[in-house]
């Protein structure tokens, strides 16, 4: 069974448990986050065996995230305690519609996190035995353009990671986009990292934002070296282009979108489930759309997979 490390900051979230803006909200439920961390909990699911690997404070907060993880079969050998920064945190607002600014199945992310114990990373990180382990052994290391904006140290690590990894080992990188995390920091230094890795996730919204650019062919200019870019059109399809510019396209389910974070890193789940275990193109990119289906029908960064009747009503988005 081959290995996927996922290296991100995962941090608890406060979920409302009601729609509408922050300013009404009363209660709120503690769910997980985190890209990378739902995509290692996206992998477990699926079978993949996974590691996680991060940093969380000396708290309850990074006590729950690790052994939820734990719980949900991610290896987390890899990840640190740090006696001094706390685990970070974000607070979800779901769109509720007019009179609220946000419409529904919309989210907006309100971030926790600076100086958090997993912004503190670098590239020292990777010296602890037990992370060199697994990084030695991962057949595939996911990691994504989040960490890179968390800080030098984090930017350093991740350019570090690429450069030190393993012949044969397949990295996989989630261009994330977060322009709140972007404020003071120059994206540029995105696209080398993009540009590094075997196989690229990207939707064409962020990178329409990010680069100016979103059409296959302009995306594979700018990133010629990835074996794969995989361009996710919002509810709509996914596309991967080869290097030769060749596209293979899967039209997305259907479904009632209730909150949308976290089914990139689903859809990534899938897709890198697939890649692992040789799927053919059209069905990596299958089994990424019923994987994000599975989180867009839910409130929280990570949904059980689809049972039959969901699976049966999820009919593709051009069929509908
Ligand atoms: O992809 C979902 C993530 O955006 C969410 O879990 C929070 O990791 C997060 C981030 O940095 O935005």
């Amino acid at each position: 069974n081959k290995l996927a490390v996922c290296l991100g900051e995962s941090m608890a979230v406060l979920v409302p448990e009601s729609p509408g803006p922050l300013d009404e909200v009363e209660t709120f439920r503690r769910g997980i986050g985190g890209a990378e961390s739902n995509v290692a909990r996206g992998l477990a699911a699926l079978g993949t065996r996974t590691a996680w690997l991060s940093r969380v404070g000396d708290d309850g907060f990074g006590r729950h995230l690790v052994g939820a993880l734990r719980a949900d079969g991610v290896d987390v050998s890899g990840v640190e305690t740090d006696p001094d920064r706390p685990t970070g945190l974000y607070v979800k607002e779901i769109g509720a519609g007019p009179p609220h600014d946000l419409p529904v199945g919309r989210s907006r992310l309100h971030y926790y996190r600076a100086g958090s114990a997993a912004s503190a990373m670098g590239p020292e990180f990777v010296d602890r035995p037990a992370v060199a382990a697994l990084l030695a052994e991962a057949d595939m290391l996911h990691l994504s353009g989040i960490t890179a904006a968390l800080s030098d140290s984090c930017l350093a690590l991740v350019h570090h990671l690429m450069i030190g990894r393993r012949a044969g080992q397949v990295v996989s990188f989630d261009l994330n986009w977060r322009p709140a995390l972007w404020r003071d920091y120059d994206p540029a230094v995105l696209r080398p990292l993009l540009d590094a890795a075997d196989v690229v996730l990207l939707g064409a919204d962020e990178a329409l934002a990010a680069f100016g650019v979103n059409t296959p062919d302009k995306l594979r200019e700018l990133l010629p070296s990835p074996r794969s870019l995989v361009i996710k059109d919002g509810a709509l399809r996914a596309t991967t282009v080869d290097r030769q510019g060749g596209c293979v396209t899967e039209p997305a389910l259907a479904v009632d979108v209730v909150d949308a974070v976290g089914a990139g890193d689903a859809f990534a789940a899938g897709y890198l489930t697939g890649v692992l275990r040789d799927l053919d193109e059209p069905r990596r990119l299958r089994l990424g759309h019923l994987t994000a289906a599975a989180t867009l029908v839910v409130t929280g960064d990570h949904g059980q997979p689809l049972g039959l009747d969901a699976l049966l009503d999820a009919t593709p988005e051009e069929w509908a």
